[in-house]
């Protein structure tokens, strides 16, 4: 039995839905009896559930995306940034500004589907499970006639390239018109998407800001919303996401997080391929060569600089497939081929500039949309990180809307401020970056904010072993999620908050690639945040981690040795090419594997999988933890 059932609702009549309860609910745009049947039950149910004013089925045109701009303009939630083409500023409620992990939760009848079998003193950290019956009463207090007063928009969308077999089709339902603009940029919304569904499942994804009307509370800064009882609920048998109350990115955009990673890690388990948080870019070194690698970084730590690495090294050429999530299916050659399932950039704004990244600072010149950023007198954007951009006496408006100018205290822009793009618009942008049937993946690389004790790089022994290493990853928490102040975190395979089922079998699961007729990618771990006793970055990162991938690419083709530690394969001293940077490194400081320092790493990641994964840690990850204490022992 479904767990969050929608009973068939009768419905008929051309320009409007006859729902049981509410009458006539008008289509205000689209032709609802033109779409497939499915859809219309879904819809319909959604209409008598959530009693809209009026329905909003989007086709993803031009003349829409303006329609809405409009409106969203005279409301006041958007801004224009004069200075740019087509680009806008909207300031959230300050309440509502980041993923909000502890209220997000996967429903499954059985609780160990969805978490481990973990130990006595867990602090469940690998996701959130909530039982049916009692995630209904949560629902049904928030969603019933959630959308009084409001139009429900449809977004049709398709994440991936539209038609690809490593794509998958969603439909939104949303009484957010900014969330729709964003869809718009970050997911290919397409009734073309209607006309290929087929006999193909769609992922349910319904949203609502909770904010019926008459709305007595307090509205700020034009934006909707209610924190105090956002909600998340991920469904992944009905393949199905609810989310309530935030207007915020990974909340709301629910072809992002909730259906490309949670969901869709689970359909990759079913299917046999691979959902994760991983970056895609292409590299070509001066011989011509091109390699693929993904990596998989935890939210905030520079997915999006290296996917879009200006690289130092002269002859190299990169170019960016994706910066977020990877969709990875081995096909009948034994090839990983990857597709980037989004359409834009969601990307972290503070610190980007044209130094640190200038492909991404061209991505978002027009058609783009910034929130929680700060404003210019002149109408351009600004953030912490643009100060040398920023013209001495102009006065800039705080995302909080308070007059700054340079030199004085205070941040101008939410740590997690973010910029909305076409990924088009990226210089560097793969010309297969749209291919369909995906591009071949060599190696895959973890990494994470690790200030002390983790070489630059290392390379995995193993296929087994690159996966206790992503199981390992850990980092400083940033901003991207609730958590306030820096601590390290365990962030296993950077989907720590993106898990959708028990973290024990989606080990099983990547385990299981390895088969023999396989091409298995090389593992790798990179550290760009190793910083000496005086808290100085010991590496120069960015444009210079083409370094790093350039040992890499020498791996790939045979070309360059390794060393082997004990926490996996360094690169030999001076292997890596330091030219011209050799007074900033310190090769020994960089890659020394302090003793007692790994002892404890050991300890404390041992701890961690044992309790958090327990019973359903792999026996093969138990196997290569051990030999790694035991290699740890001898050094
Ligand atoms: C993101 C995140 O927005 O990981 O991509 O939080
Ligand atoms: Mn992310």
């Amino acid at each position: 039995m479904a767990l969050d059932q929608e009973p068939d609702i009768p419905f008929y009549e051309v320009h409007e839905v006859v729902v049981p309860h509410l009458g006539r609910v008008p289509i205000t745009k689209g032709d609802f009896h033109a779409l497939p049947k499915k859809v219309q039950k879904f819809i319909a149910f959604y209409v008598d559930y959530m009693t809209p004013r009026g329905i909003y089925i989007c086709d993803g045109s031009e003349h829409e995306a303006h329609e809405v701009i409009t409106k969203l303009m005279e409301r006041g939630t958007l801004e224009r940034l004069e200075a740019l083409e087509n680009c806008y500023i909207c300031r959230t409620d300050p309440a509502d500004v980041a993923r909000v992990e502890s209220k997000t939760f996967i429903v499954t009848k059985d609780k160990y589907q969805t978490i481990p079998h973990s130990k006595p003193g867990a602090k469940g950290g690998m996701g959130l499970w909530m039982d049916p019956d009692e995630m209904k009463i949560e629902m049904d207090s928030r969603f019933k006639d959630c959308m009084a007063g409001r139009m429900m928009y449809v977004i049709p969308f398709s994440m991936g390239p539209i038609g690809s077999d490593l794509s998958k089709i969603g439909i939104q339902l949303t009484d957010s018109n900014y969330v729709l603009l964003c869809m718009r940029l970050m997911t290919r919304v397409s009734p073309k998407v209607l006309d290929i569904l087929g006999d193909q499942d769609f992922v349910k994804c319904v949203h609502s800001m909770g904010c019926p009307r008459p709305w007595r509370r307090k509205v700020i800064n034009h934006w909707p919303c209610n924190p105090e009882k956002v909600l998340l609920a991920h469904f992944p048998e009905e393949r199905k996401v609810k989310s309530y109350g935030s207007g915020y990115g990974g909340n709301s955009l629910l072809g992002k997080k909730c259906f490309a990673l949670r969901i869709a890690s689970n359909i990759a388990r079913d299917e046999g391929w691979l959902a994760e948080h991983m970056l895609i870019m292409g590299v070509t070194n001066p011989k011509g060569q091109e390699f693929y690698i993904a990596a998989a970084f935890p939210s905030a730590c520079g997915k999006t600089n290296m996917a879009m690495l200006n690289p130092s090294l002269p002859g190299w050429k990169v170019r960016c497939v994706g910066d977020d999530i990877a969709w990875m299916k081995f096909n009948e050659k034994g090839e990983l081929r990857a597709i980037n399932p989004e359409y834009g950039f969601f990307g972290v704004a503070p610190g980007t500039n044209w130094k640190t990244n200038p492909n991404a600072m061209a991505s978002f010149q027009k058609n783009a949309i910034f929130t929680n950023v700060a404003k210019r007198a002149d109408g351009m954007y600004f953030w912490e990180g643009l100060e040398d951009e920023l013209p001495d006496d102009m006065e800039v408006t705080t995302w909080l809307g308070q007059k700054w100018k340079k030199g004085q205290p205070g941040l101008t822009s939410h740590p997690n401020s973010r910029f909305t793009a076409p990924a088009s618009q990226c210089p560097i942008i793969h010309d297969k970056w749209e291919d369909p049937a995906g591009v071949p993946i060599s190696a895959i690389v973890f990494g994470g904010r690790r200030p002390t004790g983790v070489p630059l790089v290392f390379e995995a022994f193993s296929w087994e072993h690159g996966v206790m290493v992503g199981a390992a990853v850990k980092s400083e928490s940033t901003a991207a999620a609730e958590f306030k102040g820096k601590s390290i975190m365990h962030d296993p395979m950077a989907m720590r908050p993106f898990m959708g089922y028990n973290f024990g079998h989606y080990l099983d699961h990547w385990l299981s690639m390895n088969k023999p007729g396989r091409k298995l990618p090389k593992i790798y771990h990179v550290n760009w945040f190793r910083v000496n006793e005086k808290g100085k970055f010991l590496w120069p990162g960015y444009g210079d981690n083409i370094r790093v991938i350039d040992w890499m690419c020498k791996r790939l083709s045979g070309e360059a040795k390794v060393v082997p530690s004990p926490i996996g394969n360094l690169p030999e001293k001076g292997a890596i090419d330091i030219s011209g940077i050799e007074d900033q490194v310190h090769w020994d400081e960089l890659f020394s594997l302090p003793k007692d320092y790994w002892l404890e790493d050991a300890k404390e990641t041992r701890q961690f999988l044992e309790v958090e994964v327990g019973d359903d840690l792999p026996a093969e990850i138990e196997k290569q933890l051990v030999e790694q204490e035991k290699r740890i022992a001898a050094m």
